[in-house]
Order: structure tokens, then C-alpha cells, then sequence
């Protein structure tokens, strides 16, 4: 791999925000493709900080500023990429549950979509079914993420994968749950497509969804 796709990996783990701008600065005008620099470059960090999360070798802190230094990699490298039309993942819409409003996990979950390549639509907290479809239909969404982290609020969830069964999205989007009381068995219990137990596997989770 080229030296500096390397330095735009590492620099991008350790959170470096400044000097990952530069250096994709630097990497386009030495002509290296936009889609390697996202591919093999910012992508690259962001799974590897994901996957060392996923194994408690860093913390929330650390996955924060290598999301940082990615978005600010992504602001050098976005036209680029357009030119290139170089396509996203998919789309997520994302949200924390009706009567939630605890959204750190969730902007957590949406970061590492981010870095895992897909197009995020952040719907907000205290976001109800119909909202979460409203917006898939708006954007051409294929999964949701919906986060709740209160035990009294989880059980919303299940309106959202009624709601979609019940709607000509059924079948074309899927619906992935996770927040600190969800559980697969509830997730089962749903019908809901997907659990993922922290934000690292919800972007691998939504790999597979999406496809
Ligand atoms: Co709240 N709160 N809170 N709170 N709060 C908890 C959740 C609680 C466990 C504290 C406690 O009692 N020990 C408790 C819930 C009890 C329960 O239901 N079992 C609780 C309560 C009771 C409340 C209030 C009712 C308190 C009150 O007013 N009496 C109230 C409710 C408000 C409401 O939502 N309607 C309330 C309010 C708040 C604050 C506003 C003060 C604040 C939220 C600020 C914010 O989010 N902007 C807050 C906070 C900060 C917490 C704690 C301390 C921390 C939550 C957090 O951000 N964790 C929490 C106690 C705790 O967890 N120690 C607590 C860090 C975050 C990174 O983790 O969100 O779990 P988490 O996300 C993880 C995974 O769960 C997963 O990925 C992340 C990590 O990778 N994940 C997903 C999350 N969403 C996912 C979605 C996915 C996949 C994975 O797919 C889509």
C-alpha cells in the first residue's frame, strides 16, 4: 500500500485531525485515487479503532476523535469523491427511540456507519415509527438503527418493525436494534432484523443488512 495511505491510517487512529487533513490534501495532489484514500485510508483506521473497540483496547474517547479526524478527512476528500462518483455503502437512518433522549451511544453507532462507509441520516432523538419511516422513504434508506436506553422506552421499538412490515417498505428495509437494554432475545422477540451490542458491530451488522 502506498507510504502515505499508511500515514493517513495511522494519523486517523491517533485521532489527528489536522495532520489527516493535510496529508489527504497531499495525497490528491500526488493523484492517488479518491476511493483508495477513503478505501484504504480513512475506512482503514476507522474499522481497525472499531474492531480494538469492539475488544475494549480503546474507549469511547478514542473512537470520538478518530471519528473527528475522519469527518475532517471527509471534508478534504467529498469532492473528490463526487467527481469520482464514487457511490456510499447505503443508507441508515438513525434515531434513538420515542421518549429517549440519551443520544451518545447512538451518535456513536452513527460515526462508525460513517466509517464503515455508509450514508448516515441522523434523525434525532425521541423519534417515533413513523418518523423513522417517513425518512427512509425520503433518503432510499435500506436499514434503520434505532437505539434505546431505557427499559421503559425499548419496547417502542417494536412499533418501528410493525410499522414497516405494515408499509411497502416491508421486505426493502430492515430494522437493526441496539442500546445498553436491548438484548438479542429481545430483538427476537420483535421481529427486528438485527442486534448489535456496541457500535463497532452495528457497522458490521449493517454491512450485512444493507446488502
Ligand atoms: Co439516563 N439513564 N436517564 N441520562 N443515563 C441511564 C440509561 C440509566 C441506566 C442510569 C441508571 O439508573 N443507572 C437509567 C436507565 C434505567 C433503565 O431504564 N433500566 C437512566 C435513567 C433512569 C434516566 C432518566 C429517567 C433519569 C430521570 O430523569 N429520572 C432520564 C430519562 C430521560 C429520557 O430519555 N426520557 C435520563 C436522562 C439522562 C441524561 C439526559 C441526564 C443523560 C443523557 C445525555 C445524552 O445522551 N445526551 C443520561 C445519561 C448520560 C445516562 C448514563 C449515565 C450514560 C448513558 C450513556 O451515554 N452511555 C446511563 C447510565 C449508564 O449507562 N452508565 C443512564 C455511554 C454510551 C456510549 O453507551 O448509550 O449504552 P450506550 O451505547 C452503547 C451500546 O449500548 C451500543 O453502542 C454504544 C457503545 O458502542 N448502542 C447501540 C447504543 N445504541 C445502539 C444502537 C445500535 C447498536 C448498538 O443499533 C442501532
Amino acid at each position: 500500500m502506498s507510504a502515505i495511505l499508511e500515514q493517513i491510517k495511522e494519523n486517523l487512529m491517533k485521532g489527528k485531525a489536522n495532520d489527516v487533513k493535510a496529508l489527504v490534501t497531499q495525497a490528491l495532489k500526488e493523484k492517488v485515487g479518491a476511493a483508495d484514500i477513503l478505501n484504504k485510508g480513512l475506512l482503514a483506521g476507522m474499522g481497525l479503532i472499531g474492531e480494538r473497540f469492539k475488544k475494549n483496547e480503546v474507549y469511547v474517547p478514542e473512537v470520538l476523535i478518530a471519528a473527528r479526524a475522519m469527518k475532517a478527512g471527509m471534508e478534504i476528500l467529498k469532492p473528490a469523491l463526487a467527481d469520482a462518483k464514487v457511490q456510499p455503502r447505503g443508507v441508515v437512518v438513525i434515531g434513538t427511540v420515542k421518549g429517549d433522549l440519551h443520544d451518545i451511544g447512538k451518535n456513536l453507532v452513527g460515526m462508525m456507519l460513517e466509517g464503515g462507509g455508509f450514508k448516515v441520516v441522523d434523525a434525532g432523538i425521541n423519534v417515533d415509527a413513523a418518523k423513522f419511516v417517513d425518512l427512509c422513504r425520503q433518503n432510499n434508506a435500506t436499514v434503520i438503527g434505532a437505539s434505546a436506553l431505557l427499559t421503559t422506552t425499548m419496547t417502542n421499538m417494536k412499533e418501528i418493525v410493525d410499522t414497516v412490515k405494515k408499509s411497502d417498505l416491508a421486505g426493502k428495509v430492515k430494522v437493526m436494534v441496539g442500546g445498553a437494554p436491548v438484548t438479542q432475545a429481545f430483538c427476537d422477540e420483535i421481529g427486528a432484523d438485527g442486534y448489535a451490542p456496541d457500535a463497532a458491530s452495528a457497522a458490521d451488522l449493517a454491512k450485512k443488512l444493507a446488502k
